[in-house]
């Protein structure tokens, strides 16, 4: 199950949006930025630009540890990854490069 760290905004939109539209399970963690949660450390961990929205899978389909991305075209492409791929995938590969992906979003599009 994908943790959403999630407040209703279009950024935080964009994910669930897809999430529904590709009937992929998640969880919504509410992540309320009008007080300050984008600045807990253990979000922190997650989302070190302090935004949202960020995604935890506790179960990856490989088996292995949890897997943390944040920005919303990041988390974009592993959703539709995923949909795309299923199980065929290697869990831990697509997150770590998207990873990647994600410092690239993050330079092109700001914070
Ligand atoms: N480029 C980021 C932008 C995310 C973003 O701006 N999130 C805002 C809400 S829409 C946020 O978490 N703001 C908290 C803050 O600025 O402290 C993405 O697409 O994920």
């Amino acid at each position: 199950m994908i943790d959403v760290h999630y407040w209703p905004t279009p950024n935080g939109k964009k994910v669930t949006i897809l999430l529904e539209e590709c009937g992929l399970p998640y969880r919504i963690v509410p992540c309320a930025i009008g007080r300050g949660d984008q600045f807990k450390a253990d979000f922190l961990k997650i989302s070190p630009n302090n935004r949202m929205p960020a995604i935890v899978d506790h179960a990856p389909a490989d088996g292995g540890a949890p897997l943390a991305l944040f920005e919303s075209g990041a988390i974009k492409v592993v959703v539709h990854r995923t949909f795309t791929l299923r199980d065929a995938c290697d869990a831990h590969r697509l997150m770590e490069s998207s990873t990647h992906v994600g410092k690239l979003v993050l330079v092109v599009e700001g914070p």
